[in-house]
């Protein structure tokens, strides 16, 4: 399963370069209706959508191929240090629509369905979006290595090609029901299978030792059973500039040659059976986004992918006579929050054993190799596997943990000598509840940098969550603010917004974000403002639309467009948002608040639960139980309205961010590491009315106080108010507007006299509040009422909405990417 030798032919054609077919209309349809018959195996005239789509998804995958194979030759005449982006998530979205801008292909391809008696559009909306992520973080992914594209940065994203990504979320009287994603049951035109190209991976058995002939002791893994990573290329172009990049998921099947022997043994019926135990390591993506279950085939997923990557960064990225001490010289690869973190005794074990390096010499290469970004702050979502689990599953790289570990509390015993407290909390390995792995201990131990997502983010993790280690070694900390890529989430989402800026500065801001700012003075230009609300107003017809054909939800028109999207966690509190919703509609039914002086509002929602999370599926039932109440109350009609589009995903959020006025960005202070929705919305128009947590920090620095509606506490606050003891029931009886909302939901009036329906969720309120809802709202509300009176003046919203577009260019992923390379990375660009 080696590459072949390199073939060498003279013929012209052989030689190279490839070339991609003619950007022509001509050139288009010729190779759409090549892929079409030939491909497919349908004539036009009797082909089915499907058939449409998957090739002009090949044809336009065509174009992209000549740039990848230019852009690895050329990679490989020069090689330089490279980023191996380790992540196992990228929720990618739809890939149509950003090959053909990458390419410049859109109004040809336009043209060229035309000419074939099709609409463009109508094939868009065939595709169905690998979903192998959970959301920001899987996103985030995705932001980044379109950005490195952009950018000409040497990188391979390495992840898991689920064969299920995120499950699709219905509701079923008003509760999520989850829906497997079968996402490649229609054919997946964009990635490129490579079974010839196998990787070994092991798990389980013992470790043998032997003293070999140089009097050092050699260990051998003796593992019980195996997989294959098959490899399959996705293609991540560039905007505009030439570049294809990869992103290379693994898939798992069985080993062939285990198969034999048991097929021998005359078991065939435990042989297959066998086949589908490897299968399932790549079937499905855990759905928690932020508690991660500690389950089996979750470290089996972690350990088989990152395995499968730096085995191939080793065997086939790197010429073969590599000399692995110059690896860091080579590589670095990014942890994308913990999960690839066994990818560190991995490399030390491949370091010793196989290319028999000491423990000493592999650890000072691995040291290097590595950087991590926590995306995190809540304790529970701090990876720890058990021992046990471990010593079963991996034995060597368990063993090769404990003196990482050694090594590494030496290192603390010298530097704080007698401070045996330190020690323990250090320790990579932890005591409670059971003896465990603490992955975020082991990746900040042999990490470069560690880095958090937003300032505040990196903050708190160095005073707080890894206080010790940022004592130990203060200049390993940093930070990088989150980004998005411009290209997806203004570019292609907002058609319009992008017109109207290209028209006003210029087409640079695409790959240069910064360039916005040059809308500022636009801001004071009432004729660009009435554009402006133009382009809003009509992606809230477009957006009416969307719901209408996707959810059957018919938004009414003029509204205040308040969106809330994100997945559902009690830390973002869309529980304020609804007590903000009932309280406006309880003031108007109870006759305290006069409709006339109301701002008609539209709230959205969107959002998945955690299949296991039960509090998050109790919110998700009583949201859509207010809504299905306040949408069928005249009382309140032209008022309020509540839509809550099942299934929120990638494509949705493109079209619905474009569309919004309010962008609801409300976790407790110190909860949300950054959130990168929030800049989504900011970028596109958007006000934010938000706390002070995460990036919401940095976007009101940079929009200014006047453009930007913060209420809530503060983290210092919350911190100091927990300390003292925080009793919500409190604020329940001091607060008369909040009573009686807890009260309307309470009485069953949103549940059809069911009090029990909602009895969890408003409990939980009462009597624990662990995310201060209730010592929050009554700033949310005052700062909802601000909202209100801003949207009043029409002229003023616009202008504030302009300035939030011309400010927040520092959001773009390619800026995220620059502070990477130039302070993590050290890598060189454009070679
Ligand atoms: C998010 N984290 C952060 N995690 O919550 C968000 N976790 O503030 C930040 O903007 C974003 O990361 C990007 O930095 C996640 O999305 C997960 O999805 C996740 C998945 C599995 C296990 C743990």
């Amino acid at each position: 399963h080696e590459r072949g030798p390199t073939l060498e032919s003279t013929h012209p054609l052989a030689l190279g370069p490839v070339t991609a077919p003619p950007h022509t209309v001509d050139g288009f349809v010729k190779e759409f209706l090549r892929e079409l018959n030939y491909g497919q195996g349908v004539p036009l005239s009797r082909s089915s959508l499907n058939d449409q789509y998957m090739a002009l998804a090949r044809t336009v995958r065509g174009y992209l191929t000549a740039r990848w194979l230019e852009t690895a030759t050329r990679r490989r005449q020069s090689p330089h240090k490279m980023v191996g982006y380790l992540s196992a998530e990228y929720l990618l979205g739809r890939q149509l629509d950003n090959a053909l801008l990458a390419t410049d292909l859109s109004a040809i391809a336009e043209e060229a369905m035309k000419v074939c008696g099709l609409e463009l559009d109508a094939l868009r909306q065939a595709e169905v979006e690998p979903g192998l992520g959970n959301g920001g973080l899987g996103r985030l992914a995705a932001c980044f290595i379109d950005s490195l594209a952009t950018m000409d940065a040497p990188c391979v994203g390495y992840g898991i090609r689920y064969e299920y990504g995120i499950f699709k979320q219905t509701f079923v009287d008003g509760r999520q029901v989850e829906v497997p994603d079968n996402w490649l049951s229609m054919g997946g035109p964009w990635e490129i299978a490579h079974p010839e190209m196998e990787v070994p991976v092991h798990f389980g058995g013992h470790v043998e030792r032997a003293t070999a002939d140089d009097g050092r002791e050699r260990c051998t893994w003796v593992p019980d059973w195996s997989v294959l990573g098959i490899r399959y290329n996705v293609m991540v172009p560039g905007y505009q500039n030439g570049v294809v990049n990869t992103l290379r998921l693994w898939r798992a099947i069985a080993t062939r040659a285990f198969d034999l022997d048991i097929f021998n043994a005359g078991d065939y019926a435990s042989a297959v059976r066998s086949q589908t135990v490897a299968e399932n390591i790549s079937k499905v993506l855990y759905p928690e986004d932020s508690t991660p279950q500690g389950k089996e085939l979750r470290l089996q997923q972690q350990y088989f992918f990152v395995a499968c990557s730096i085995f191939d960064f080793l065997k086939h990225t790197q010429p073969t006579d590599l000399d692995v001490r110059e690896l860091p010289e080579r590589i670095i690869f990014q942890l994308n929050d913990t999960h690839p973190v066994i990818g560190i005794p991995e490399l030390m074990r491949l370091l010793i054993d196989d290319y028999d390096l000491t423990f000493e010499e592999a650890w000072a290469i691995t040291k290097q190799c590595f950087a991590y970004t926590c995306h995190t702050l809540l304790p529970e979502a701090l990876e720890v596997w058990p021992v046990s689990l471990m010593e079963r599953l991996l034995p060597r790289h368990m063993e090769i943990i404990y003196q990482i570990n050694e090594v590494f509390l030496a290192e603390v015993r010298e530097q704080f000598p007698g401070d045996e407290l330190r020690v323990r909390r250090m320790s990579i390995i932890g005591d409670h509840p059971e003896r465990s792995v603490r992955m975020a201990h082991l990746a900040t131990v042999a990490s470069v940098k560690v880095n958090g997502v937003a300032e505040l983010h990196s903050q708190l993790l160095r005073d707080k969550v890894l206080a010790d280690f940022s004592e130990m070694w203060p200049e390993k900390f940093t930070n990088v603010t989150n980004g998005v890529t411009p290209r997806r989430f203004v570019r292609q989402a907002n058609p319009f917004l992008s017109k109207l800026i290209t028209d006003t500065i210029g087409v640079g801001w695409v790959a240069n974000l910064e360039r916005v700012r040059e809308l500022e003075t636009y801001a004071e230009d009432p004729e660009f403002r009435a554009k402006f609300r133009e382009v809003k107003a009509a992606n809230k017809t477009r957006i009416a639309a969307v719901l209408e054909r996707r959810d059957g939800i018919l938004l009414p028109e003029d509204h205040l467009l308040d969106v809330m999207v994100k997945r559902l966690h009690e830390y973002k509190r869309q529980m304020l948002k609804l007590l903000h919703i009932v309280t406006l509609y309880e003031g108007i039914i109870s006759g305290d608040l006069d409709p006339a002086t109301v701002t008609p509002r539209t709230v959205v929602f969107g959002a998945k639960a955690a299949p296991g999370y039960r509090m998050a599926k109790e919110i998700i039932f009583l949201i859509n139980s207010v809504a299905s109440v306040i949408n069928n109350d005249p009382r309140v009609q032209g008022k309020l309205f509540i839509a809550f589009p099942a299934n929120y995903n990638v494509t949705l959020a493109e079209r619905l961010i474009p569309a919004a006025d309010l962008s609801e960005q409300i976790s407790l202070a110190g909860k949300e590491a950054s959130g990168t929705g929030n800049m989504k919305f900011a970028l596109n128009g958007a006000l934010t009315i938000g706390t002070d947590d995460g990036a919401n920090v940095e976007i009101r620095k940079l929009v200014g106080d006047d453009n930007f509606f913060l209420f809530g506490m503060t983290e210092p606050e919350v911190a100091d108010l927990q300390a003292r003891g925080y009793r919500p029931t409190e604020y329940y009886e001091s607060n008369e507007k909040l009573r009686r909302a807890i009260n309307l939901i309470d009485s069953g009036h949103f549940t059809g006299g069911n009090r029990e329906a909602a009895s969890m969720v408003i409990g939980d309120l009462l009597y624990n509040d662990r995310f201060l809802v209730l010592a929050d709202y009554q700033a949310y509300l005052d700062a909802q009422a601000e909202v209100e009176a801003a949207y009043a003046d029409q002229e003023a919203w616009s202008r504030s909405a302009i300035l939030n577009v011309a400010r927040t260019g520092f959001f773009s992923s390619d800026r995220s990417m620059r502070d990477y390379i130039n302070r993590i990375w050290h890598i060189q660009t454009g070679f």
